[in-house]
């Protein structure tokens, strides 16, 4: 069986590539090894940003999300016990989206698989990449029905398979670099089943430690604290759960935090990958496995929404116009956005977890940082330009 693209993984950058060929009328094939149920469950980000929604509109994948999203324009810094409101939106007229990324996996795959025809095979075992390098490549999988390994030739394989997937692991060796970066920092990432403590994002700089909390829908709220990288998430009980919650977020003139049972706890050390470039022979990867960004500056999913677009687009226009000039710009043009979310994530990691160091003279400088953000309106504004994905002309 011949399919024009293959696609492993079905994330929102595989799913996102699947509905844009579809549009199009172009033949492919998505390769995913969980059930579509638990993909659709699968919690995960909440932040998405104005032009990746606008992107997602202009495919036709963003109906439900503007009926049901919630636009966000403020944050909330809580330092030197103190809260420090930052409104972006009224800096900059700009705003985030928070919708669940479980809500848009379950959008994007219903749009691709039950209105725009698209073939999906869910719960596959043991995906292979064969002939990479020339201009008929092919890919097998082990079919969860008959257990047979089934073998598709392709024109080209999109590699959306996450963080762990395989796809990255098979570029030419020699010919893809991967630069890493770890913070040494590890976040115990927790979901509550309780409604939001605040109606913004808050970011506790405590010398104990980070604490964050982002809003994800009336009745569950995700909440982060930083834990030493490689932590058990069985050393965090209910009650220091929420102690340490308190100890760090709680200051003069806010409300207490609304507690609730905790349905989700697990530690997610802090690190990075670029690999570079993101095509090896019929192989473009595309979102987290190409690059991770640590959960920090709430960037994955738009990164994985930006290549996608320019991935779709630019097959389609190899497939159906015979235009090469998008899929031979594409790594450079995504990285050019993922450099500079990547330093932001750095610069406000150091925002979050500077007065945690254990060093007199980090913890001054990151002071002076986050008080710079609300007596310098230059300092203001490139944040929030950052902050909102906004900054520059990629
Ligand atoms: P995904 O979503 O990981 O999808 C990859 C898919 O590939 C499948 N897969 C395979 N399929 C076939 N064969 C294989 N060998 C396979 N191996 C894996 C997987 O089952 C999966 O379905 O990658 P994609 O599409 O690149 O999307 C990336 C985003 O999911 C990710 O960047 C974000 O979730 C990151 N992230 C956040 N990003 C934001 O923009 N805003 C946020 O607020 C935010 N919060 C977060 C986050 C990530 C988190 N975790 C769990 C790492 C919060 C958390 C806790």
């Amino acid at each position: 069986r011949h399919r024009s693209v293959v696609i492993v993984g079905a994330g929102p950058a595989g799913l996102t590539v699947g509905n844009i060929l579809r549009a199009a009328g172009v033949d492919c094939l998505v390769l995913e090894t969980e059930t579509r149920g638990f993909i659709e469950r699968r919690p995960r980000a909440g932040v998405i940003e104005e032009w990746a929604v606008r992107g997602l509109e202009r495919r036709g994948l963003a109906r439900d999300l503007l009926e049901r999203a919630e636009p966000h324009t403020a944050c909330e810094f809580r330092f030197d016990g103190e809260r420090h409101r930052f409104s972006y939106g009224e800096l900059t007229g700009g705003h985030h989206w928070v919708y669940p990324q479980p809500l848009l996996v379950t959008d994007l795959v219903r749009e691709y698989v039950d209105v725009r025809g698209g073939t999906a095979r869910f719960g596959v075992r043991g995906v292979r990449l064969y002939g990479l390098d020339g201009d008929r490549p092919s890919v097998s999988y082990v079919c969860p029905d008959t257990g047979q390994r089934e073998v598709v030739t392709c024109d080209y394989v999109a590699g959306c398979d996450g963080a762990r997937g395989v796809t990255r692991a098979c570029v030419t060796p020699g010919r893809v670099r991967v630069a890493r970066h770890d913070y040494g920092i590890g976040w115990l990432a927790l979901l509550a089943e309780a409604p939001p403590s605040a109606d913004c994002v808050l970011f506790g700089c405590h010398p104990d430690g980070f604490a964050g909390q982002m809003p994800r829908s009336p009745e569950v709220t995700r909440y982060y604290l930083q834990c030493p990288p490689g932590d058990d998430p069985a050393n965090w009980p209910h009650e220091r759960v929420w102690a340490e919650l308190r100890r760090r977020l709680e200051v003069a003139g806010a409300a207490p935090l609304t507690e609730g049972p905790l349905i989700e706890k697990r530690v997610l050390d802090m690190h990075d990958y670029v690999t570079e470039p993101m095509v090896s022979g019929r192989l473009f990867l595309a979102g987290d496995a190409a690059h991770l960004v640590a959960p920090i500056a709430a960037k994955g999913l738009n990164l994985a929404l930006h290549d996608a677009f320019l991935l779709g687009d630019a097959l389609v226009a190899r497939l159906t116009g015979g235009d090469g000039g998008g899929l031979a710009g594409y790594s450079a043009a995504c990285l050019r956005r993922v450099w500079d979310y990547q330093e932001f994530s750095q610069w406000l990691s150091e925002l979050y977890h500077g007065t945690a160091a254990g060093d007199p003279f980090r913890a001054g400088t990151t002071l002076a940082r986050l008080r710079r953000l609300f007596t310098s309106p230059t300092a203001a504004a490139a944040f929030a330009e950052q902050y909102l994905g906004t900054a520059a002309r990629y």
